[in-house]
C-alpha cells in the first residue's frame, strides 16, 4: 500500500474513549464508509497481545476498503500484524530505525513541530509528516498548538505529504486553507460523532477545500 497526498485527505486516528453504542470496529467501518482515506490504530493502554488481536481485525477491515492501516508507535505490533505502516512521534523510535525494521515498502509517518524536525524526518525516510497541534485539543495532554505560519513553512520545505492534526473540526477546518497541507488527521471530530459516516462525508468535503492541488 503506498502513501500519496490523497491518503492524507481524511485521516482517522482511533480513540477507544469514544466507544459506546458502537464497538471500535463498527466506528472505524463507519469512518471508512464515510470516506476516511487512512486509519491509524492508536492504543495507549493495551497490552501487546490485545493490541495485536485488535490490529489484525482492523487491518482486515481496512483491506476491504483498500485504505492504508497504520499502527501508532508500536513497531513490533505493526510487524506482527503486517500493518501498512507505523506513525511515530518525536519521543518514539527514530524514523531511520523504524525504516530499518519495517523495510522499504511500509509507510512511516512522523509527528513534527518544527522545520528542522520535518527535514530530519524526511531525510530519515518518512513517507509523510503529521504537524500540529493546529488548535487546542483535550485529546492529547501534552499537545502544544503551533503557529500556522510554521505549518506553512514545513509544507513549503518538504516534498512528502503533510497532514494537519490537533483540535480540527468542522467549524475550524477552513482556517487551514492556504497552509499547504494535504489533509487532516482527526480523533474527536470523527469518533465523538453520533453519525460517524455522515460526519466523515462532511469532513472529507471540507478537507478537499483546504488542500493544495
Ligand atoms: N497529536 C497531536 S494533537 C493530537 C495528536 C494525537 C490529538 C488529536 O486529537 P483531536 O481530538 O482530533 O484533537
Ligand atoms: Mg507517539
Amino acid at each position: 500500500m503506498n502513501c500519496t497526498k490523497e491518503t492524507m485527505l481524511l485521516y482517522a486516528v482511533t480513540d477507544r474513549c469514544w466507544v459506546g453504542k458502537q464497538t471500535l470496529m463498527e466506528q472505524v467501518e463507519c469512518a471508512l464508509k464515510g470516506g476516511a482515506t487512512c486509519i491509524q490504530l492508536r492504543e495507549k493502554e493495551l497490552g501487546d497481545e490485545e493490541f495485536l488481536a485488535e490490529a489484525l481485525e482492523m487491518k482486515a477491515l481496512c483491506r476491504k476498503y483498500n485504505v492504508p492501516f497504520l499502527i501508532n508507535d508500536n513497531v513490533e505490533v505493526a510487524i506482527r500484524c503486517d500493518a501498512d505502516g507505523v506513525h511515530v512521534g518525536q519521543m518514539d523510535m527514530e524514523a531511520g530505525n523504524v525504516r530499518a525494521l519495517l523495510g522499504k515498502d511500509k509507510i512511516i509517518g512522523v509527528s513534527t513541530q518544527t522545520v528542522e524536525q520535518a527535514l530530519a524526518a524526511e531525510a530519515a525516510g518518512a513517507d509523510y509528516l503529521g504537524v500540529g497541534a493546529m488548535f487546542s485539543t483535550s485529546t492529547k495532554e501534552d499537545a502544544r498548538t503551533m503557529p500556522h505560519s510554521v505549518v506553512q513553512e514545513i509544507c513549503r520545505t518538504v516534498k512528502i505529504p503533510v497532514v494537519a492534526i490537533g483540535g480540527i473540526n468542522k467549524s475550524n477546518i477552513l482556517e487551514l486553507s492556504g497552509c499547504g497541507v494535504d489533509g487532516v488527521a482527526l480523533i474527536s471530530a470523527i469518533f465523538s460523532s453520533e453519525d460517524i459516516e455522515s460526519e466523515c462525508k462532511e469532513l472529507a468535503a471540507l478537507s478537499s477545500r483546504i488542500i493544495r492541488r
